[in-house]
């Protein structure tokens, strides 16, 4: 009897290990890809595609930026520059000036702050792209 209700215990325990855990947004995952990328580069742009999991995209400005599990958005930044935050999983730059060029991709809060899982795809615009 005693074991028995060790047992059930232990997979009552799991369950809301797990429940938690997942409202949390902890199991929120994001990969991005280049779409097309060394023709892109000949041509000074970038592709990004991204895949996200266990997050709900949800624009910011929708929820008066406040913070709730399971809710985000994408940051997109190339280089130093300005980050752009936006619910697209998809989205392209142009004018990209040759040489190495870093595309940060990240999850976001809906107070903008980083949910930890991020992306850097490596871009290198060849020299020969300027002289079009
Ligand atoms: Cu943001």
């Amino acid at each position: 009897m005693k074991m028995l209700q060790t047992t059930v215990l232990a997979a009552a325990v799991a369950a809301l290990t797990a429940g938690l855990s997942a409202a949390q947004g902890a199991t929120a995952t994001l990969n991005a890809s280049l779409v097309d990328a060394d023709a892109k580069a000949k041509k000074q742009a970038a592709t990004v595609k991204v895949d996200v999991a266990g997050i709900k995209m949800v624009d910011p400005a929708t929820v008066n930026e406040k913070p709730m599990a399971g809710q985000g958005h994408l940051h997109y930044q190339v280089d130093d520059g300005p980050v752009i935050a936006t619910t697209t999983t998809k989205l392209s730059f142009h004018g990209l000036k040759p040489g190495a060029h870093h595309i940060k991709v990240m999850l976001a809060a809906n107070d903008h702050s980083p949910l930890g899982p991020e992306k850097m795809l490596d871009v290198t615009v060849p020299t020969s792209a300027a002289s079009r």
